[in-house]
Order: structure tokens, then C-alpha cells, then sequence
């Protein structure tokens, strides 16, 4: 009896292995879950098991305010999510995304993870490169429109 009871476990298993085909779950996301970044990421890329079949909807919270474009399948790999990211702000990013896989099944998956504000001093310092930067491209373009320096590259 009990032999007769494994003997039909083992084919129901492996009746509904080729059914499982098609089903999914995560394997990674980026940024990875509970990173801490100096600055945010213009997207958010979940990778699933399998080619996913549908993208779902997609939220993407910094302290309440949602900051989640609308959320797609990359066309060169139906395993990755792409949740674009409509604004940077320092804080502390919670996203919640559903997906359909290609047997049907919806998966839902959650991520938090935290943008640092970068120190007000760093910003400045920054700002100033890249001013320096801008007239010493406008010096190189009018030396150059004068004829008296090299062309700007
Ligand atoms: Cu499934």
C-alpha cells in the first residue's frame, strides 16, 4: 500500500515537472537589496529564472513619494524587469513590482535599498569642476574661432 502511494507520488511529480516549465522566481536585482549608493540609479533591474510573459505594475516609493516610471520588459531579454526611476532624491527607495511569468503565474517581489545625500561640500566641489570645465571649453572655442589656439576637441 504504501509502495503503491510512493509509485503514484512519483508520477504525479513527474507529470507536473514539465508543467513547471515556464514558472519563475528572482535571482537578482540591481541595485541589490539593502545597498546603500552615493547617488540613484536611473532604473531598477529585476532578473528572473525565465523569460518572464507580462510586466506588471510597478511602485517605487522614497519617503511616500513615488518616483516609478512605468515599468517594461527589456526587448533583449524577457527574464529582466526594468523599472525606470522619474526623479534621484536621497533616501531610503522601497519598490514592489508584479510580473506575470509565461505560465501564467503572477510573482510579486519587494526591494528596499538607500540613496546617501551627499554632503553639501562635495556638491559644491563638484558644481565648480564642471563650471571651470565649461569656460575652459568656451576660451578653447573662441581661441580657436580667432585663430589663435587649437581647435576645441
Ligand atoms: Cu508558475
Amino acid at each position: 500500500m504504501i509502495r503503491g502511494a510512493l509509485a503514484l507520488v512519483a508520477l504525479v511529480v513527474a507529470v507536473a515537472a514539465p508543467v513547471a516549465t515556464g514558472h519563475t522566481s528572482t535571482v537578482a536585482t540591481d541595485p541589490a537589496p539593502g545597498a546603500s549608493l552615493p547617488a540613484a540609479p536611473q532604473r531598477i533591474v529585476v532578473t528572473h529564472g525565465q523569460p518572464v510573459g507580462a510586466a506588471g505594475r510597478a511602485r517605487v516609493t522614497v519617503d511616500g513619494t513615488d518616483v516609478a516610471g512605468p515599468a517594461r520588459l527589456d526587448p533583449a531579454d524577457a527574464r529582466r524587469l526594468v523599472i525606470p526611476l522619474t526623479a534621484g532624491p536621497a533616501g531610503r527607495y522601497r519598490a514592489r513590482w508584479q510580473v506575470t511569468a509565461a505560465d501564467g503565474h503572477s510573482l510579486a517581489g519587494e526591494l528596499t535599498f538607500t540613496v546617501r545625500a551627499t554632503p553639501p561640500g562635495r556638491v559644491a566641489a563638484r558644481a565648480g569642476t564642471r563650471i571651470t570645465a565649461a569656460i575652459d571649453r568656451l576660451l578653447a572655442g573662441v581661441r580657436a574661432v580667432a585663430g589663435t589656439g587649437p581647435a576645441p576637441s
